[in-house]
């Protein structure tokens, strides 16, 4: 049977990783996306230029999960046999302000696009739900497994989790093959520049390029469990092609604090950096150098500089503390493997991140 895959949300991280990996194993790809007023297909242009002419079997159609007519006229004429859920307002510190929205496009259009798949009787179409490990919030257990409580911290997370359920009705009330991947925290040189591991090593890069001279960030203190957006696309195309509808978490194993990750990212471009100071007054010193791989050029911070403030404006309402995922089921079932650790995520995003920098100093 020919595979037809539709991805809403293909303009963001995960869209455009998974449009690719779908290409590269001979799927006819169709994504949704948002009209603009500006560009906002960066992430995927590069597959029209790609080799292998893949751009024939690549349709972007315009659309939106806040609009079922549009969602079931393009469900009924693309008749995907995959459909993945990847669209959403994904930013936790955003769904505070913006809770209505949220709850909108997160909870009610995953229920939007089964109801259309319901309504036309695409009964052999599978789906996949882009679930989180911010359902587990504030969490009841540790690591987290497909069998913890969930207890959601914010407006996203709590839209996610009507998403989360409304996935699992369909599949037990109406026999749909409809599932949750429940990934953790992923990263790539791609993720979105709000975001804190990119937001961390698009500062230092341009630190190093003079472009900017601090970076302020909120809580330090916040444990997450951080994995390649790479590796994580290919779990998400796993868990649709087992023989069984089951939610699965995919997750790294590991944690570390924002503290430690900022840490980790100076080290790679060859700065030792200590946190000094408590609460407000933290600040990230520079107190010694080290030779470093990525980056080679003269090194512009002195001793004792400080190269990362707190700032408020980033802690949110409530937060979520800890984030440790346990990947052994989705690993043991479907024998999906990680081919990035923490170490390799930091240099694929600090060496694009550099490069882009050094082409900004040079425009300026
Ligand atoms: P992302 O980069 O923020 O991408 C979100 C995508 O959704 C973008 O293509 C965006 O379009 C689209 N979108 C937003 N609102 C929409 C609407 N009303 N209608 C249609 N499309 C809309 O997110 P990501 O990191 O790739 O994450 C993909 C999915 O996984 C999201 O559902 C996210 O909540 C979930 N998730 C992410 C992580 C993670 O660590 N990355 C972990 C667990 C779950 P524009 O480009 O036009 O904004
Ligand atoms: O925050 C802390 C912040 O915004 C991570 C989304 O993809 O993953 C993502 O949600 C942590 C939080 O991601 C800053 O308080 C400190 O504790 O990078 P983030 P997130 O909230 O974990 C989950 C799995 C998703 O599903 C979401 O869609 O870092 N933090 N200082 C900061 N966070 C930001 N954004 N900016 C800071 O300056």
């Amino acid at each position: 049977m020919k595979k037809i895959a539709l991805i809403t949300g293909i303009t963001g991280q995960d869209g455009s990783y998974l449009a690719r990996h779908l290409l590269d194993l001979g799927y006819e790809v169709h994504g949704v996306k948002r009209r603009s007023s500006s560009f906002n297909t960066s992430r995927i242009d590069g597959i029209y230029e790609d080799v292998h002419s893949q751009h024939v079997r690549f349709f972007l159609h315009y659309g939106d999960l806040t609009d079922s007519s549009n969602l079931i006229s393009l469900i009924a004429k693309i008749r995907p046999t995959e459909i993945y859920n990847l669209a959403a307002q994904s930013h936790v510190q955003v769904s505070f302000e913006m809770p209505e929205y949220t709850a909108n496009v997160d909870a009610l259009g995953t229920l939007r696009i089964l109801e259309a798949m319901r309504l036309l009787g695409l009964s052999q179409t599978r789906f996949y739900q882009a679930s989180t490990s911010e359902l587990y919030g504030e969490v009841l257990q540790t690591p987290q497994n497909e069998d913890t409580p969930f207890n959601p911290r914010s407006p996203y997370a709590v839209a996610k989790l009507y998403g989360f359920y409304i996935t699992k009705n369909y599949r037990e009330a109406y026999g749909m093959f409809a599932v949750n991947g429940i990934l953790f925290n992923h990263e790539s040189p791609v993720r979105g520049e709000t975001f804190v591991t990119r937001k961390i090593t698009m500062a230092i890069a341009r630190m190093l390029y003079g472009l900017q001279e601090c970076l302020y960030l909120g809580n330090l203190d916040a444990q997450r469990d951080y994995g390649h957006a790479k590796d994580y696309v290919q779990a998400m195309h796993l868990i649709l092609q087992h023989s069984q509808p089951v939610d699965y978490v995919v997750a790294s194993g590991q944690t570390m604090s924002i503290r430690e990750f900022s840490a980790r990212c100076f080290a790679q471009v060859g700065v030792i950096l200590e946190f000094q100071g408590e609460g407000l007054d933290e600040k990230g010193v520079v107190v010694g150098f080290k030779p470093s791989a990525l980056f080679k050029e003269a090194m512009p911070f002195a001793l004792h500089q400080v190269v990362i403030r707190v700032d408020p404006r980033y802690f949110r309402p409530t937060e979520v503390d800890l984030l440790l995922g346990d990947p052994s089921k989705i690993e043991r079932e479907l024998g999906w493997k990680r081919q990035y650790g923490i170490e390799e995520l930091i240099t694929d995003m600090l060496g694009s991140d550099l490069a882009l920098a050094k082409k900004q100093a040079l425009l300026a």
